[in-house]
């Protein structure tokens, strides 16, 4: 246990990756240390998740200033933390989750809770000479997630036609992380050139992946199809999905498609992801189904759930109390994990916990607003994700997270393990 003792908290607005401030917190230890945190913030946000202060003043930043949740930080939050062991790490977030009183974090905001609490986890770490991975893992943090890399982008990630928010590419053959990077990022090079010979744009969304007009989703499959053969990569690479089809529900509980404007039922939808799945060489499907949706889910975890990943994001936003429900009613094999859906490293823990109890995969991620902070590549190794996924094989702040793995990659130099296919089991 980590005994120096924090005595400064301050937090400031910064800019995240779409223009939007963020919430940046600075620790400093009586031992001199000091360590930094910034928070992500998403686009298709699940209703279930925890809450982002925002500031709700049209003057500045269009509403979307985060003073408060900063004010938060240096007032009340630093008030009741200053003092305490910065290795106590669940003491620090259990006062703080008690301080802000509320189910869901509505009143000092999870911005402003996830700041401090990654920024101590850091603090602690540096205090005692180690990684964050390896403070978080001991020895067992050696092994590299699987990354699932964002290619393509649609849905509300980009301004183009296509519905299915996220493509990726997803190297199950490599033997190596840097081997998987290395596969990814050339494959997403070949697919550049694809798009530019067929007179597509190959100008990127919020998570770096390419954003043409597409004549449907299927169509995109094929283009990855092609990328991945032009690459040589063939049998090494499969895809993934993230629907966010609780941006799809209707009124009536069926769906439509926002952009194509096309109808489905519960059925139909459950048919399209079969239906993709037997065409191409999909593993993973996120959010193929609305939040709330649970009878779906159970539809689709029931026709595919034991050949493909199925996971939960808006299902479960990282809370336990919904990933109980959903493994009660085995509505999904996987779970991804974003910290700042829950708003503490501690909630964060719990929930990757109890989903590799209960036999699930897990899936460390980023937000479509993100910051060059890299934390949740160290996140992934040290609390032993199967996978990540932190966009796509540009833009630095998705490239940070990349390249933070390479380097813990190269720390860890002959222990590192790398499971590919075998993550996904
Ligand atoms: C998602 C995320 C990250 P957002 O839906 O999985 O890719 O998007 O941060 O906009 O919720
Ligand atoms: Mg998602």
């Amino acid at each position: 246990m980590n005994k120096a003792i924090i005595t400064q908290i301050s937090a400031m607005e910064i800019l995240d990756s779409r223009g939007f401030p963020t919430v940046k917190t600075t620790i400093t230890l009586d031992s001199g240390i000091k360590a930094s945190a910034a928070v992500p913030s998403g686009a298709s946000t699940g209703a279930f998740e925890a809450v982002e202060l925002r500031d709700n003043d049209k003057n500045r930043y269009l509403g979307k200033g985060v003073l408060k949740a900063v004010a938060n930080v240096n007032g009340e939050i630093a008030e009741s933390i200053i003092g305490m062991p910065v290795g106590e790490q669940q003491l620090i977030d259990e006062t703080m989750q008690k301080l802000d009183g509320t189910e869901n974090k509505a009143r000092l905001g999870a911005n402003a809770l996830l700041s401090v609490s990654l920024a101590a986890a850091r603090a602690a770490a540096a205090d005692k000479g180690v990684e964050l991975y390896e403070y978080l893992g001991g020895n067992r943090a050696r092994v590299l997630p699987v990354p699932m890399c964002n290619v393509i982008n649609g849905g509300a990630h980009a301004s183009n036609n296509l519905d299915i928010q996220e493509f990726m590419i997803v190297p199950t053959g490599a033997v190596s992380f840097s081997e998987a990077i290395r596969k990814c990022a050339e494959v997403f090079q070949h697919l550049k050139k694809l798009l530019l010979s067929k007179g597509l744009s190959a100008a990127v969304g919020d998570e770096g992946g390419f954003a043409p007009d597409l004549k449907n989703n299927i169509f995109a499959l094929g283009l990855l199809s092609e990328a991945v053969k032009n690459a040589g990569y063939e049998g090494d690479i499969n895809f993934a999905l993230d629907a966010a089809a609780t941006e799809w529900i209707t009124a009536d509980g069926s769906y439509l498609l926002p952009k194509a404007k096309v109808r489905m039922s519960k059925q139909d939808l459950a048919g399209y992801w079969e239906g993709m799945v037997a065409g191409y060489p999909i593993i993973s499907i996120e959010d193929g189904a609305n939040e709330e949706d649970w009878e779906l889910w159970q539809l689709i975890n029931a026709n595919m759930g034991k050949k493909v990943q199925l996971v939960g994001d808006d299902l479960f936003v990282t809370n336990v109390k919904r990933l109980k429900k959903g493994i009660d009613l085995k509505v999904a094999n996987s779970i991804l994990i974003k910290p700042n859906q829950i708003g503490t490293l501690t909630e964060t823990i719990s929930a990757i916990n109890m989903a590799k109890k209960a036999g699930f995969t897990t899936v460390m991620s980023h937000r479509s607003g993100e910051t060059e902070d890299n934390i949740i590549a160290d996140l992934a190794v040290g609390l032993g994700t199967d996978q990540i996924k932190t966009g796509s094989l540009s833009r630095s702040e998705r490239t940070s997270k990349y390249n933070r793995l390479l380097e813990i990659e190269q720390n860890l130099g002959k222990n590192s393990v790398y499971k590919g296919m075998r993550a996904f089991r």
